[in-house]
Formats: structure tokens, sequence, C-alpha cells
């Protein structure tokens, strides 16, 4: 039975990357980190497939031990600082986690378990202010946050561990994706909670800040099946991985709303405070090269994506779960 190791377990992709692996017939390692309450949420329902070990991608020492003590044949690494905005407010603990993260992972690899295949979880806002549209593998960085910026640099040094010490290690350049298990502080998220909390009654309005921002936005179970896929290749490589659309998330709204028979502009209100000190104003991704290699492509769309989270969060609010608020303490001053 193949071992898996995955970092950023408790978030959103580690959860559906889990459930993938267990049906694939593997092993599952989940990195935990310490909290004085550990929420495990999205692996609840699996919890009793796969082990769970306590590590931090800040502790070089911890990831050795864990790599010396399960011998993992491949290695995900989708923990990271991963809200945009948060890192402006935590520079360089963005930089710790997301961009030395890796190197710590990869370090330990080299030493302990050169043979293994490590995935290194980078991100369309490598692209930032855009150099070509669309954008793949070849298309030039240019990140717009100290976000970005950790990720260029991870993904930079997965490449280097590949060529220099000849390790299996993958880039996948992922473009958005939600679900109905993304982070309530994400776009989309945002949306899709706020509309169901209007429909019924428990807010008046949405406050958010740019609509005009475009995005790929696939759908995070189809977007894991590509990590998986990556690492059964012979050879490492990058690949981007998209749906090769682009909305704004204004079309978002109007999805949203529309889908509980309501009209944003009577509930979406301009906050200054949820505009950023830089933009990326357009994504949208040339997938094709995982399509030809990988024989990947998305299946959910656009829209059933948006209804699938609307849906949901429905559900969730009308069988009176309340989730905090976490969207005002991470609203940033305009500059
Ligand atoms: P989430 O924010 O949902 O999950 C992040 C995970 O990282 C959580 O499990 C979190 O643990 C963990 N983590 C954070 N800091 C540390 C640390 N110091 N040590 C160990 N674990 C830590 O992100 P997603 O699931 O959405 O994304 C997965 C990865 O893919 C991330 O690297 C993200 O940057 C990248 N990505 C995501 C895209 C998307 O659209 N979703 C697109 C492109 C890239 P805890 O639960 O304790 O907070
Ligand atoms: P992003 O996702 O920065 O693309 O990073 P986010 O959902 O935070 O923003 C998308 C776009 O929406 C605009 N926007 C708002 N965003 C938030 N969060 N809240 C708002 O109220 C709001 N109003 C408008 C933003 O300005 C932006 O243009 C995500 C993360 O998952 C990263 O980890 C990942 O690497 C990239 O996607 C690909």
């Amino acid at each position: 039975m193949p071992t898996a190791l995955i970092t950023g377990i408790t978030g959103q992709d580690g959860s559906y990357l889990a459930e993938f692996l267990l049906g694939q017939g593997y092993q599952v390692i989940g990195m935990v980190r310490r909290a004085s309450v550990v929420t495990l949420d999205r692996i609840e329902h699996i919890q009793d497939k796969i082990t769970l070990v306590q590590g931090d991608l800040l502790d070089q020492i911890c990831l050795v031990r864990i790599l010396q003590e399960y011998r993992p044949d491949e290695i995900y690494n989708l923990a990271a600082q991963s809200f945009v905005p948060t890192s402006w407010h935590q520079p360089i603990l963005t930089g710790e986690v997301t961009a030395l993260g890796a190197t710590r992972m990869l370090e330990g690899m080299r030493t302990v378990l050169p043979s293994a295949r490590y995935y290194q979880a980078s991100s369309s806002e490598m692209f930032g202010k855009v150099r070509e549209v669309p954008q793949s593998e070849s298309t030039p960085f240019y990140p717009r946050s100290p976000y970005g910026a950790a990720k260029v640099y991870a993904h930079w040094i997965t490449v280097n561990y590949r060529e220099s010490y000849g390790l299996h290690a993958t880039s996948g350049i992922l473009f958005n994706h939600g679900s109905p298990r993304r982070g309530l502080e994400f776009v989309e998220r945002k949306i899709s909670h706020g509309v169901a909390a209007i429909k019924l009654g428990l807010a008046d309005n949405l406050p958010l800040g740019n609509l005009k921002a475009r995005r790929d936005m696939g759908f995070a179970g189809d977007h894991v099946r590509a990590m998986w896929l990556m690492l059964q290749q012979e050879k490492p490589d990058d690949y981007v991985v998209a749906t090769g659309e682009t909305h704004s998330i204004r079309e978002i709204c109007e999805v949203a709303f529309s889908r509980l028979g309501l009209d944003y502009e009577d509930y979406v209100v301009r906050d200054e405070r949820f505009f950023r000190p830089a933009e990326v104003d357009l994504l949208v991704g040339d997938p094709s090269k995982a399509g030809r290699v990988l024989g990947w492509e998305p299946v959910v769309t656009f829209t059933e994506l948006i209804h699938m989270m609307v849906d949901s969060d429905l559900k969730l609010l009308q069988s009176g779960v309340q989730m905090p608020d976490v969207t005002e303490m991470t609203t940033l001053k305009r500059r």
C-alpha cells in the first residue's frame, strides 16, 4: 500500500486530497499543527481512516522526524498561510511558512527520503500583474503580494531541488478553486455564505471590495485529482491547472444571488476595507499541458460550483450552524 504525507490536511484541498488518495488505496498521513482547540471539521468524516501526526512547517526537525517515521512515497506540501490580505499583515510569517516551509520539507526529503515524490502547491497568484493572457507554464511571474512572492520562491526552490539533486519534485500551478469547504474569508465562500444568510434574514447586506477582478475558478475536488496525476508521471515537471475560463467577482455575485431568487445589486455594498494595496486584475489559465500529459480536465463548471456552494451554505445555516465572522479581522486599511 503506498503511503502519502499531506501537509495542510485540515485545509480545503487537504481534505479533498485525503479522500481521493484513500479511494486510490493509499495510507494517508496528515500533518496537523498544534492548536489550543483542534479543528478537524473538514476531515472528521475520514478521521478513522487516516493517521494524523503533529507537526509544523516552521520546525525543520519535526519534518525530518515525520519523514523518518512514516517514509511516505509521496509528499503533498499543501500547508501555507494561504490568504492574500493576511500576507500584508503578516509578511514575515507568510514567508516563513509559505516560502521557507517548502525548503524545509524539500531539505528533509533530500536528506531522509530522496526517492520520494514531492508536490508543491504553487499558485496563479505568482502571475500577479499578468505578462500574457492566458497564463501557461512559461508565462513569467509578477507577484503582487507577499503571498504571491512567497509562492514564487517556493516554486523556484522546488525547481532547483529537482535540477540540483535530481529529486522528483513537481510544482502544480493551480488557479482559484473553491468548494463548500472553502474558508469563509475567500470571496466565493464569503458570497455563498452571505447570500444564504440574507435569504434567511440573518444579514441585511454583503460588504465586498473589488468586483471587477477576474478569476479562473474551478472546483477543489477536480483540482486535487491533478495533484495526484502529476506525481504518477515518470518525470517531475510543472503544470498549470485551470478551467481556461475567467469570471469577475460581480459574476459570482450574480450567479449566487440569483440561485436564491435575489438580485445582488440590492444587497452588495462597496466596502473600502476589502480592497487590496495591489490587485491581481485578471487570471485565466491555459490548462492544455495538464490535458495533454496528465489527461486531466475539470468536471464541475463555474455555475455548478457556485450553485453547489450556495445550496450547501443554505443548508448549513438552516440547520442552525453559526460560523464565526472571520472577514472583519482580515480587512486592510487602504494605503
Ligand atoms: P487552506 O487555507 O484551506 O489550508 C491551509 C492549510 O495549511 C491548513 O491545513 C493549515 O492548518 C495549514 N497550515 C498553515 N500554516 C501551517 C504551518 N505553519 N504548519 C503546518 N500547517 C500549516 O488552503 P487551501 O486548502 O485552499 O490551499 C492548499 C494550498 O494550495 C495552499 O498552499 C494554498 O496556498 C495553495 N493554493 C490554493 C488555491 C485555492 O484556490 N484554494 C489555488 C492555488 C494554490 P490549520 O488548519 O491549522 O490552519
Ligand atoms: P485570491 O482569493 O486572492 O484570488 O487567492 P480571494 O477569494 O481572497 O480574492 C479573489 C478576488 O476577489 C476580490 N474581492 C474580495 N476578496 C475577498 N477575500 N473578500 C472580499 O470581500 C472581496 N471583494 C472583492 C479580491 O480583491 C480578489 O481580486 C486565492 C487563495 O486561495 C490563494 O491561496 C490562492 O493561491 C489563489 O486564490 C489562487
